[in-house]
This record gives structure tokens, sequence and C-alpha cells, in this order.
């Protein structure tokens, strides 16, 4: 893994916007969907995923089935699991309040969820039943009343087990076998078979994040989402052994993901450097993460604790681990970042899978913005007001002389018809 020197080495990444090509593929992808409905589908799943459907929503057969073929302890880790992603979440709960003025006046702001999501879950190498977890519990947390998945199917028509079993154990049973831009379009415009959602979450590839990004404004979104990053700052008493495999947990993901180590100690680079490449051998997905570490990977070496903090606000990653001796020292000193993890037993896994905190994160810089996926997407305010007698006879006058200057006397005149009254 190349180790280079932190200062005035350019480390900041951008949000890729895709091909022109890329585009103009997503874009055709959304009008077939919206003109041609559930033949669309059908046609698309064949060409891309290499099904041939008869039906594009998950059977409760197939839900059976798949409880039947996974191992009992799964199932139990997979409860154990949502047990806290549920818990964590529910502490972003968010209350409507109100307030009472002395004239009178209310004011306050009303929560409610929406009424529907579709939660996008990406299926290939990448079938995660981690992922069903975290993009729909927040949603039913925060109340949610629908609930769908979209999923590609693997070229037998069939969804993977895990991503069924957690689903259902997440109280989704609307499980769609569609992928890609085509998913994100029935999503927005609905087909014979699938009802359009009011917004729609969940990584994805190229093809989903643009075609989110084309829809944002008729449905919403919560993100859009790039490759996988984690950066690991490591003082002089981190463990080289550890921050090497935390590199390669996130490489893994991805060819394009990104690990960046940043470190005062110039052993730990050198030792870290090598571990990785010594760890890389046995690992089943070495070409993936040898293609991430090789394209993507960095060991910076900063002169001064500061200087790696600046490096992390500049990168915003999606991941960050402090393995330093007080980690909770810097926290304070940390701007951007999607989740924080402190402390040497904190390998990124731990967030991945069942801390509780979800693992839907900002990407390529986006941190500098947006948050975690959360309770908060599946949510929406409206603000309160019921002005008091007291109140609107003090401050009409006011309210008109506003609507006035900026020309809009039917305003004004709306209040002053009821000052008149008094
Ligand atoms: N690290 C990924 C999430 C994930 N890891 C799913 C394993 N499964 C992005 O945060
Ligand atoms: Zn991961």
């Amino acid at each position: 893994m190349k180790i280079q020197q932190l200062k005035g080495a350019r480390i900041r990444k951008q949000l890729s916007q895709g091909t022109n090509e890329q585009r103009e593929a997503v874009i055709s992808i959304l009008n077939q969907v919206k003109e041609q409905g559930d033949t669309a589908l059908f046609e698309l799943t064949g060409k891309f995923d290499g099904a041939q459907l008869d039906d594009l929503k998950v059977t409760d057969v197939e839900i059976e089935k798949a409880y039947a073929s996974l191992d009992v302890e799964v199932i139990d880790v997979i409860r154990e699991a949502a047990a806290n992603i549920k818990a964590y979440h529910k502490k972003q709960i968010q209350e409507s309040w109100i307030t009472t003025k002395k004239d009178g006046t209310v004011l306050g702001q009303k929560v409610t969820p929406l009424d529907s999501v579709g939660v996008y879950v990406p299926g290939g190498t990448a079938a995660y039943p981690s992922s069903v977890l975290m993009g729909t519990i927040p949603a039913s947390v925060a109340g949610v009343e629908r609930i769908a998945i979209a999923t590609p199917p693997r070229a037998d028509g069939s969804i993977s087990a895990s991503v069924l079993v957690a689903a259902n154990e997440s109280g989704v049973s609307e499980i769609y076998k569609i992928g890609g831009a085509q998913a994100v379009g029935a999503f927005t415009f609905g087909t014979e078979s699938v009802a359009p959602v009011d917004k729609i979450v969940g990584p994805g590839n190229i093809y989903v994040a643009l075609a989110k990004r084309e829809v944002f404004g008729i449905v919403g979104i919560d993100m859009i989402a790039g490759p996988s990053e984690i950066m690991i700052y490591a003082d002089e008493t981190a463990k080289p052994a550890y921050l090497a495999a935390d590199l390669l947990s996130q490489a893994e993901h991805d060819q394009m993901a990104t690990s960046i180590l940043v470190t005062t100690s110039i052993e730990v680079a050198e030792e870290t450097s090598k571990e990785v490449i010594r760890q890389l051998e046995s690992l089943p997905r070495k070409e993936i993460a040898e293609a991430s570490i090789i394209s993507n990977g960095v060991i910076y070496i900063a002169n001064t604790e500061e200087e790696a903090i600046n490096a992390i606000n500049e990168v915003a990653p999606e991941h960050l681990e402090i393995v330093a001796h007080e980690p909770f020292e810097l926290l304070g000193q940390i701007k951007h970042a999607g989740a924080i993890f402190l402390g040497k037993n904190s390998s990124e896994p731990v967030g991945d899978y069942f801390a509780g905190p979800n693992h839907v994160l900002p990407t390529s810089g986006t941190a500098r913005f947006s948050s975690p996926l959360g309770v908060d997407d599946f949510i929406k305010k409206s603000s309160i007001i019921s002005y008091g007698t007291d109140a609107l006879y003090n401050d009409g006058r006011k309210i008109s002389k506003l609507a006035r200057l900026e020309g809009l006397e039917a305003h004004a005149r709306a209040i002053d018809i009821r000052l008149e009254e008094e």
C-alpha cells in the first residue's frame, strides 16, 4: 500500500456524476418504465438481470422457503441485530411541539411520518441483509405505514434468502424483484404491480444513484451514494494488524472503494502497509480488495495530530476510525464524518452489522452537509399557526405594511378586513 506525506496532498473526493452515456441510459429506462409500466419492468429485468419473471412481487411461499433454508442461528443473529438497530433509531424520534404565547397565539410543529417509502436493496455480490435492516427499520420506527423493498433478482428469478428473512423480520411484506434504474422508475411513477411511493432510499450502483438524482423532486430521496470509504486516524499506540484488517474490510466492498490511513507514526505506516499485503493474500475477495487498495488506498504520514484532523475534515469520510490513546479527546474537533468509530475495539464491521447506528452513510465528502440515514428521513414537519385576537390586533398593521412593501395588496387587505371589524 502506498505511503505518502500528507502535507500538500490533494485528498478531497468528489461524487461521480456519471458519464453522459450513463445519464442517457438512465433517462431512457425511466421513460420506458413511466410509459410501459410492468411490461418495461419484465423486459429490463430480463435484459439486465437475466431473469424471466412471471411475477414481480415476492410471495409468502418464497419467504417461508427462505426461513427454511437458513440456519436458525443466523436467523437469531439477524433478529438481535434488528433489535439493536431498532433501539438506536428509537432515540432519534422527534416529537411534535406546540407553544402558546400570552397573546393567545399558538405556534407549533407537527411531525408526521411519510405515507410510503421504497427501500432499494442492492443485489448481485452485494446482497446484504444488513442493508435491508438499515433501510427499513428507521422507516418503521418513524411510523411509515407502507414500506416496500426493491432488489434485483438472480438469473433464476430468486432473491437471497437472508435478504427475504431480514425484510420479513423488519415487518416488510412488499418485496419486488426489480433492480437498477427501473426500480427507481417503478417507485416513482408506479406500474400495474407497484404502487408509487413518496420517497426512495437506500444505496445502489451508479445507475441507481443517477436515477435517484433524476427523479428527485417528484419523490423524495435520501442521498446520492458513491462507493464506500474508510479513513482511519491512528497514533503510535495503534496495532497495524488491526488497521490493515479494517482498511481491507472496506476495500473488499468494491474496487472503487477508498481506504485511507492517516498516522503520525512512520512505524505504524510501514507496518500497516506490509500487513495489508500480507492479509490480502488469503481474502476470498482478494481481487476486488486489491484493485481498490491499488487504485484508491493510501497511507498518509501527518507531521502533527492537527494536520491529520484537518485532513479528516477535508475528506469528510463516510466512516472514520480514531485509534489513538485518548480517542474521545479528538471527537470535538471532528466536524465532518458519516460515522465515527472510537477506540481499538470499534472496527467498522461493528457498525456495519450490529451496534445499532445506520450503515447507510454519506459518501464522497457529502458528510459536509448530510447525515446517516435515520428516522428523520422518514418524517416531515408541518408548521402550526393559530393567531390570537389580541395578537392580530397588535401585529396586523405591521403585517399589511410588509405586504404593501412587496406590492401585494390582496395580502394586506386580508389582514385589514379583520382589523376593521375590531
Ligand atoms: N460498509 C457498508 C455497509 C455494509 N457492510 C453492508 C457490510 N454490509 C457501507 O456503509
Ligand atoms: Zn461494510
